[in-house]
């Protein structure tokens, strides 16, 4: 675990370990779901109603409830119930929500000063990141980070640079790709609806092509990374390979569906990168920093991109997002070239050393990886019982169950909002995923304990059971 070692940007207050469980949990809410109104409850009800007053329609909420404290494993409403939390805020505290690491170094630093603007003046913050991230990323060469607010930001700067260092404009995305929602992410972004109808015209010289998707591969689960690979090669012929700058990949899918790459996939698309001169860029927004139980989802088959896009899980709940890479495409872009007024906020950088720290500290790593061992134990006999799930799927604490109609592979998002909603009403937060909108994700706090995660399990398949 030296690769975790941070030791030299640990402070001098560095608080004692916390372990769910421990005695040290004294500031986390009580980790135990306790229900004490429907959900939502009396309180969330009333604000939701001024939330309808004051905010437009476009902003979605999967489960309208209004949060008064949360963290370990637990959200704690403004009505007192303590939901059990299978969403991390879609990944962001994957550390936990109040982390003690994250929150001293986060009030350290707002007591100092709040933000300087890097442009401006500097801060030791900020290079810290820098050196964490350019350590811990996929492969030994020389690297360089430049932070930024969000992950939309961090793929739209991704691509800025390959431009740049490549003299090329073109970029490759995949189906069911999920990349922000900005202009040119959300061009880059496949679902229609909601993210891109209506907000046309897109940037473009963007060109997607298959996702190694086994479950819905048409010639079948053993061809799908041999030919996804082949459509791909079709693809750089047709569009020619010396116009593309850059093919920009998830190495498992997020909004999509959960989808873990047909095993030889990712490795084949960074040797034909490799082959044309492409920049490989993995965006690592929702997979990376330790959900996968490897700090990247692209070490599971040893890709070593050339820019990794990472955000959420990175600022610990703050907004935090990076691009790191080899050092000769990052020093492409001429001084003045990247940046932004906020990007790398001292207080995101506090927070984003606090996430190192409690990964080194925690072993989360291990604690993402024993996530996957709970949920598989609880979820794949459940898939054999029960015949409208298709798959178990993900990789450590990003795991997924595809839901589709008896006998067949017709998604079912219908029954995937049911058990959702029912699910929530019982005090259990979880999200739904996919381009057809019938995946249930889990993405837990790495530091959950394990008796709230079986329980929330537990409360998932009886839902499942129920629904039929
Ligand atoms: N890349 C892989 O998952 C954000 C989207 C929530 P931002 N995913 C959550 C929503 O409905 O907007 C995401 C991602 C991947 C990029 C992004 C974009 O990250 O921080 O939301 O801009």
């Amino acid at each position: 675990m030296t690769a975790l070692d941070t030791a030299s940007t640990s402070p001098s207050t560095c608080s004692a370990a916390v372990t769910p469980g421990s005695r040290d949990l004294r500031d986390l809410p009580e980790q135990r779901r306790i229900l004490v109104t429907e959900v939502p409850g009396p309180l969330s009800r009333v604000m939701q109603k001024r939330r309808k007053e004051a905010l437009p329609l476009g902003l979605g909420t999967m489960l309208p409830v209004f949060v008064e404290r949360a963290g370990g494993g637990v959200i704690v409403d403004v009505d007192g119930n303590h939901l059990i939390d299978l969403a991390s805020g879609i990944a962001t505290t994957s550390v936990g929500a109040s982390a003690p690491a994250v929150v001293s170094r986060v009030q350290e630093q707002v007591a100092r000063f709040t933000h300087t603007c890097f442009l401006v003046t500097e801060y030791d913050g900020y290079v810290a990141v820098a050196e964490q991230l350019n350590r811990l990323t996929p492969g030994t060469h020389a690297k360089r980070t430049a932070l930024f607010s969000t992950g939309a930001e961090a793929v739209e700067n991704a691509v800025k640079i390959a431009r740049a260092a490549t003299g090329r404009s073109d970029v490759v995305v995949f189906d069911h790709a999920f990349h922000g929602r900005t202009l040119l992410a959300m061009a880059m972004t496949a679902k229609e609806i909601p993210y891109k109808a209506g907000f046309g015209p897109f940037p473009g010289e963007v060109h997607r092509a298959p996702y190694a998707y086994s479950l819905r591969w048409p010639g079948g689960r053993d061809h799908c990374a041999r030919e996804a690979l082949q459509e791909l090669e079709a693809l750089l012929d047709r569009v020619g390979a010396d116009r593309i700058a850059a093919i920009v990949i998830e190495p498992l899918q997020g909004e999509g569906g959960f989808i873990v790459p047909a095993p030889g996939f990712l490795p084949s698309v960074a040797a034909l990168a490799a082959r044309h001169g492409i920049v490989l860029v993995a965006d690592e927004v929702q997979s990376g920093i330790g959900r996968t139980g490897e700090m990247f989802a692209s070490e599971h088959e040893a890709v070593v991109p050339d820019l990794v896009c990472t955000a959420k899980a990175l600022g610990g709940g703050l907004p935090l997002a990076a691009v790191t890479g080899r050092a000769e495409l990052m020093d492409a872009v001429p001084a003045g070239g990247l940046g932004g007024t906020y990007a790398g906020n001292p207080l995101a950088c506090a927070a984003a050393l606090g996430v190192f720290e409690m990964f080194h500290t925690h072993d989360l790593l291990a604690r993402a990886r024993r996530i996957e061992v709970v949920v598989r134990e609880e979820l794949e006999p459940l898939a054999r019982e029960l015949d409208v799930i298709a798959e178990v799927r993900g990789r450590g604490a990003m795991m997924a169950i595809e839901l589709v109609r008896p006998g067949t592979l017709e998604p079912d998002p219908e029954l995937a909002r049911a058990v959702a909603a029912q699910c929530h009403s019982q005090g259990v937060l979880l999200l739904l995923c996919g381009t057809f909108g019938n995946v249930i994700r889990l993405l837990p706090p790495l530091v959950i304990g394990e008796d709230l995660l079986v329980e929330a399990l537990d409360i998932l398949a009886e839902a499942l059971r129920s629904q039929l």
